[in-house]
């Protein structure tokens, strides 16, 4: 099983600003975290992280036909990027939402998700769980 881990704009900063609502782990850690869990299960992971929508959308293409599944933390995206939305909807293969906060606990703002219509599965709020709930899932 093969698993793309998409990361939005900002999580490169993880772990330097907000500990309160994003915890203290890096990205880096929440990477190797997902490599173990994935190792668990035969899968393989490739985990990337980008602050352009472009970017997102052309590895999301990228993945038609070559991945068994796409976890993605589209950070701010998740809430504005009408791209993004489209470009999941071109793939067959099951797609989880995550984010380490629980948006809609949040601004307002937060509350619009345009990933949700097209993701089999959501975690949120679990911090770095999240990532870990959906490597289970798509793993069962
Ligand atoms: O809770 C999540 O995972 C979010 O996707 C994180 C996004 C936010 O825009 C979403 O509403 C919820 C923000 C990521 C910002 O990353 C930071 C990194 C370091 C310090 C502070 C924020």
């Amino acid at each position: 099983m093969r698993l793309l881990i998409l990361n939005g704009p900002n999580l490169n900063m993880l772990g330097q600003r907000e500990p309160e609502i994003y915890g203290h782990d890096t990205l880096a850690d929440i990477k190797i975290l997902c490599e173990q869990e994935a190792e668990k299960y035969g899968a393989t992971i490739d985990f990337r992280q980008s602050n352009h929508e472009g970017v997102l959308v052309d590895w999301i293409q990228e993945a038609l036909g070559t991945v068994d599944g796409i976890i993605i933390n589209a950070a701010a995206y998740t809430h504005t990027s009408v791209a993004i939305h489209d470009a999941l909807k071109l793939l067959s293969c099951p797609i989880v939402e995550v984010h380490l906060s629980d948006p809609h606990t949040r601004e307002e703002f937060r509350h619009k998700s345009f990933i949700e219509p097209v993701a089999q599965h959501i975690f949120k709020g679990l911090g770095k769980d999240s990532y870990i709930a959906a490597i289970k899932a798509l793993a069962a």
